[in-house]
């Protein structure tokens, strides 16, 4: 028998025990001091400086490090400052293995910053496990999967890449676990190296923090990434930390609404007359239904579809909702809607888009935890309206 605790009870408990601090505080205190005073020239308390290691950052990273089934985590200033670090385990002239749908920024930085850094990536769809395995070359050092990938809704069979990836010992696997989120999908357990987070989104779940972070059970990653971390310096503060420790105290309820909610919206969108095709893991029309029900114990609130039309009536659209507000980010309590090809993902090259099929008329909702009622009306109300441009 497991003597592993549930989700959470891990959520709300681990890496916050009273007793690690004075007054035993049930909630971990805010720990703003930048440094910390020393018995003896060297000789400290367990912290120096917060950029290297700061308590309440501490407390957060032990979470983490729990929610994903992990040994270690660690945590950076925003999910892009999580992708730099992690490329600075690689050295000029090391080949990255990406799927090509990955969130634009990343997408952005592996193209842009990190090609100008002597890191060759190369963009495949990796759908078909096989076709990775293709891409390997003899420089190649990390694979980097998004899975389901942001807009399009794409899975990659994880437990398959981490098997064939065994072959190669010197590949480290990383997945972005940022839509599932912890509580929906374990990257570590199916064999990756690395899961990583964009905590700014479903982990923290309320809009108010940019964060990122990694978790793996590899010391030796983990111990080159803590050097690289305060090389880098690209850490959060200890607010922030706080916020999304509070945050993921409810993780696990926040993600079965969302579910709930989500599932709700993309049946309604399949049977709606205005929309073209709906795009959710959860529906059995999603090319990859089964392994999302293998590989995933749920689905999140992220619900893409194809409205009827073009760019006009998906602007029409975005712009008549009145509860789904117009904006980028997505995994918080509030929903929201976009168009990728105009927001997050314009900065993904026009051909490379058409490919994704991230089209003008390609709507992304994250579907928050409001009373469906009202999002399916709101929702209907849009539609009809984009329809009578
Ligand atoms: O925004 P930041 O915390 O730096 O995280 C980047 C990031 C990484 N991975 C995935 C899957 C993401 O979706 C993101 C950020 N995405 C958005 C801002 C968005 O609206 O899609």
């Amino acid at each position: 028998m497991s003597v592993q605790k549930e989700f959470g009870t891990r959520a709300i408990h681990d890496g916050q025990d009273p007793d690690k601090w004075k007054h035993r505080a049930v909630v971990p205190p805010i720990s703003m001091s930048t440094t910390f005073q020393q018995f003896a020239p060297a000789e400290t308390a367990g912290f120096d400086y917060s950029r290297s290691g700061n308590p309440t950052r501490q407390c957060l990273e032990e979470c983490i490090a729990s929610l994903e089934c992990a040994k270690y985590a660690l945590c950076f200033a925003s999910g892009l400052a999580t992708t730099l670090n992690l490329v600075h385990l690689l050295n000029a002239g090391d080949h990255v293995v990406c799927f090509d749908d990955l969130y634009g920024g990343t997408n952005r930085y592996f193209r842009t910053c990190a090609a100008r850094m002597g890191i060759e990536p190369t963009f495949i769809d990796m759908r078909d496990v096989n076709e990775v395995e293709k891409a390997i070359r003899p420089n190649t050092k990390m694979v980097w999967i998004e899975t389901p990938t942001n807009p399009t809704m794409k899975l990659v069979d994880i437990e398959g890449v981490s098997k064939l990836l065994k072959k190669y010992p010197s590949i480290i696997s990383v997945v972005d676990n940022t839509f599932m989120s912890s509580y929906f999908q374990k990257p570590l357990t199916l064999g990756a190296d690395i899961a990583m987070h964009s905590l700014t989104k479903y982990m923290n779940g309320h809009s108010d923090v940019v964060m990122g972070a990694i978790a793996t059970n590899n010391k030796e990653i983990y111990e080159k990434l803590k050097y690289i971390q305060n090389s880098l310096g690209a850490v959060p503060s200890p607010f922030d930390c706080f916020l999304v420790n509070r945050g993921l105290k409810t993780l696990h309820l926040r993600m079965e609404r969302h579910m709930e909610n989500g599932m709700k919206v993309a049946e309604f969108l399949e049977g709606h007359p205005a929309v073209e095709k709906v795009i959710f893991p959860g529906l059995k029309s999603h090319p990859q239904y089964e392994l999302a029900k293998k590989q995933c114990s749920g689905y999140s609130g992220m619900v893409s579809f194809y409205v009827k039309g073009g760019l006009s009536e998906a602007k029409t659209f975005v712009q008549s909702l009145r509860i789904f507000l117009l904006a980028e980010s997505l995994g918080s309590v509030e929903s929201l809607a976009e168009i990728p090809s105009l927001m997050t993902h314009a900065s993904v090259p026009n051909d490379q888009r058409k490919k994704l099929g991230i089209s003008d008329n390609l709507i992304r909702l994250s579907v928050g935890v409001e009373s469906i009622k009202d999002l399916l009306e709101d929702l209907d109300q849009a539609l009809k309206k984009s329809q009578s441009v």
